[in-house]
């Protein structure tokens, strides 16, 4: 008998040996003569070799960063698919793993990818404990295929099961997630990446190298718990690419010299100023379609807000190990409280004796800034990641949640995603210490300008005055 684990393990077999490229369910004997393709099911968090497309229209497959394409059937000419929303079990970290809700084994479920013109149909079963619904965000398709529980079908309840069709009309970057009981279901990780791939060369849209996509989720888990809460609407502590934090997030491994197209959408609640060191992106693509050339410019940083889709593409052309990330830095820390006074330039001294006589494990931190948070050996609660890890050719990079590394490397062979390792920079092109004296003295301060603009000679404001309530419940004014 062949269980859905063994099927999956063909599949992943079959694309390792770069022969078919994934099991076709339509060849298991078993399953043939079934209505519904079998599901297929994924345990753990690594990224899956791209699927190379066994049958139907070709295209240059997307590799889902610590994730999977959804292998199809393909039945009288229709690409069918199987998603099964249900619980899951998501490492996001070694050491942190937390109980989501997901489709086929994993939070973000799998990469659904197919070609401009494909007819598609899509089962979705509902093993979840309440109900569900897929809307299929960013596709043209006829209204009743359009998954708003209560305004375009009914809602798909536990243990049933709901068949959507229609042809994929338009190529682009889409995404899926359920638009029922959302902010549950979204807390707890229901989503997952749609390409959409253009069937014959498309004017707008470059034919690239390498192809990576993920999406943008947070999570609100306590250190030392293991279910989202889902009531949280901003102050997350976990924020992931594809459910995963830093260092848990793989690497993006290039060719130099290779064009590199990154797909991101957002499925949380704030924006994420997406940056890329060491090279210029254009934004070549959104989930209304490819932006035209003559609209696109280029930038390091790219905002990419709620609800929103963004590709970006550039060539590789400089190696190196180049950080990638979210620039809001509190988005590349993982679990941490944010009600802490800071404590810069206060001094400890005596103070962390005195407690330790009381709480032997207490350590002083902050005076000095965070960075202390990276190096010290301090026992954190079970199933949580420190708020800033990640160890790198040169120590801590002091980083967490939304961080990765663009890996580009002159002898990376074509087509191979594997990491390469850390770079090994030439001698002398690395930002080195010298020799200089600490209290070295300081170049006299220069003259202060007097410009004879208008503005010089404005009059001088009042100083600010702050006047507080009268004490009766009165403002002052
Ligand atoms: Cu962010």
């Amino acid at each position: 008998m062949i269980s859905r684990r063994n099927l999956f393990a063909r599949a992943a077999a079959g694309a390792a040996l770069g022969a078919a490229g994934a099991v076709n369910a339509s060849s298991v004997s078993r399953v043939a003569m079934a209505a519904l393709p079998e599901p297929v099911l994924r345990e753990g968090p690594d990224t899956a070799p791209p699927l190379t497309p066994p049958d139907g229209r070709p295209y240059h497959p997307v590799v889902t960063l610590n994730g999977w394409t959804l292998p199809w059937r393909m039945r009288d000419g229709v690409k069918e698919f199987h998603l099964v929303a249900e619980p899951v079990l998501r490492e996001l970290a070694p050491g942190c793993t937390a109980h989501l809700w997901g489709y086929n084994g994993q939070s973000p479920g799998p990469t659904i990818e197919v070609v401009e013109g494909d007819r598609v149909r899509i089962y979705v079963t509902n093993k979840l404990p309440e109900h569900t619904s897929v809307h299929w965000h960013g596709q043209r398709l006829p209204n009743g295929m359009d998954g708003v529980s209560g305004l375009t079908q009914p809602a798909i309840k536990p243990g049933e099961t709901f068949v959507y069709e229609f042809v994929a009309r338009r190529p682009g970057t889409f995404m899926y997630h359920p638009h029922a009981d959302e902010m549950t279901q979204m807390a707890m990780g229901m989503m997952g990446f749609w390409v959409t791939h253009p069937k014959t060369r498309h004017p707008q849209i470059a034919e690239v190298q390498r192809d990576f996509c993920f999406l943008l989720s947070s999570y609100d888990i306590d250190p030392g718990s293991y279910t989202p809460r889902t009531m949280t609407m901003t102050d997350f502590n976990l924020w992931t690419w594809n459910s995963r934090i830093f260092p848990g997030i793989d690497t993006l491994n290039v060719r130099q010299g290779d064009r590199v197209r990154i797909r991101v959408g957002n499925l949380t609640m704030t924006n994420h100023p997406i940056h890329i060191h060491g090279h210029e992106f254009e934004v070549t693509g959104t989930d209304g379609g490819p932006v035209p050339k003559s609209a696109r410019w280029p930038e390091v940083t790219t905002d990419i807000a709620v609800g929103q889709m963004r590709q970006v593409e550039f060539i590789a052309d400089e190696p190196g190990d180049w950080a990638f990330h979210c620039h809001k830095s509190h988005h590349t820390m993982n679990a941490m409280g944010h009600q802490v006074d800071t404590l810069i330039g206060v001094d400890h001294r005596g103070l962390a004796a005195r407690i330790n006589k009381v709480i032997p494990d207490y350590m002083a931190m902050g005076e000095r800034g965070m960075a202390d948070m990276s190096e010290m050996e301090m026992p954190i609660p079970e199933n949580t990641a420190p708020m800033m890890a990640g160890q790198g050719p040169h120590g801590s990079l002091e980083m967490g949640g939304m961080f990765s590394v663009v890996k580009v490397r002159k002898d990376q062979p074509p087509g191979d995603y594997r990491d390469p390792g850390w770079y090994a920079a030439p001698a002398g092109t690395v930002a080195r210490r010298v020799d200089a004296p600490a209290d070295a003295p300081r170049a006299p301060a220069a003259p202060h300008a007097h410009p004879a603009s208008p503005a010089a000679s404005a009059p001088t404001p009042e100083p600010l005055r702050v006047r507080k309530p009268d004490g009766h419940g009165h403002q002052g004014h």
